[in-house]
């Protein structure tokens, strides 16, 4: 038996990269009856095609992780893609995708692209907020090439590219892929937003090693599930203060002698994360008030 990556599922049959091959596989039937579905990423074991039958897929290793949107198991790095401007970059959003890969113990990437289209005091103050988090930020033109290398050399392993509708995710891929010519939305010129272009899930293989996984992009996220005390620990900035506040249990809102809300008024603590993380909080508490 060989081993290998599930890169693409399409009609019941699924591409497993191997030793630089590909190797179109159909799963066992013991998968279904099991109710489990093999996912792009997964590390699979499978028995090649010979000339008369195609190629099995009998074994899922376990998977270190699983992401939904996209279904990809196995991710090293979730890259949140923003772009610097066209669209307007949501930081709700953003700061929505963060914490859905900390919920996953995902490492995580942030990537501003389309600098050619902003002055760099607005990149600045765009990446301001994310240095005490002490996340890796790359700004990028996938345009005109600007921090494209240092971007592919610094991606290991697999990467799935999230964000916004139309920040270049797809066109980033292409420059580090450029044999691949993804499908790029034009930008609406009324709306400058972009167009929802990418819609199936395939794993490719990077000029400089390394796997990445193209998305669709979206524009809305919930934090249904979320305890309101699980917020706070995916903010990795918070985790110096946190046991210094006055109440374990401290939510940092409004409780007494809060070291996290002090460091964010004397400036030691980006004022805009904490702004929406108040907000994220309220939303959660939101929604737990109205499933009772
Ligand atoms: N000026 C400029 N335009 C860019 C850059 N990167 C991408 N674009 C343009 O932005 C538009 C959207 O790019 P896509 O790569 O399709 O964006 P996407 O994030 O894949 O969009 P979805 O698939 O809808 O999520 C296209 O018109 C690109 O040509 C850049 O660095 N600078
Ligand atoms: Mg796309
Ligand atoms: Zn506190």
């Amino acid at each position: 038996m060989r081993e290998g990556i599930i890169v693409k599922g399409i009609g019941g049959f699924y591409d497993v990269f191997s030793d630089r091959e590909i190797f179109r596989c159909r799963a066992r039937g013991k998968f279904r009856k099991q109710g489990i579905t093999p996912m792009v990423g997964d590390h699979v074991r499978f028995i090649p095609e010979t000339q008369v039958i195609e190629g099995s897929l009998e074994e899922i290793l376990p998977r270190k992780n699983t992401l939904k949107r996209p279904p990809v198991a196995n991710i090293t790095h979730l890259a949140v893609v923003l772009a610097a401007a066209q669209p307007e970059p949501d930081m709700n959003l953003v700061d929505k995708l963060l914490i859905s890969a900390e919920r996953m113990n995902i490492s995580i990437v942030l990537i501003v692209n389309k600098i050619d289209l902003a002055s760099s005091e607005k990149i600045e103050v765009l990446v301001k907020d994310y240095k005490a988090a002490a996340y890796p930020v790359y700004c990028v033109s996938s345009k005109y090439g600007q921090g494209m290398e240092e971007l592919g050399r610094g991606l290991k392993g697999i990467t799935a590219l999230a964000g916004q509708s139309g920040t270049g995710k797809s066109s980033i891929i292409n420059r580090l892929y450029p044999s691949l010519d993804l499908k790029i939305g034009d930008i609406s010129k009324k709306q400058k937003r972009g167009r929802h272009t990418t819609r199936h899930v395939e794993l490719l293989n990077l000029l400089y090693g390394g796997m990445i996984v193209d998305t669709p992009g979206f524009s809305q996220m919930d934090l249904a599930d979320c305890e309101p005390s699980e917020l706070q620990e995916c903010y990795p900035e918070y985790e110096k203060y946190r046991h210094k506040c006055y109440f374990n249990s401290c939510a940092h809102v409004t409780e007494p002698d809060c070291m996290v809300r002090e460091a964010v008024k004397n400036g030691e603590l980006p004022e805009g994360r904490y702004r929406r993380y108040i907000k994220f909080i309220k939303e959660i508490n939101e929604y737990r008030r109205n499933a009772w």
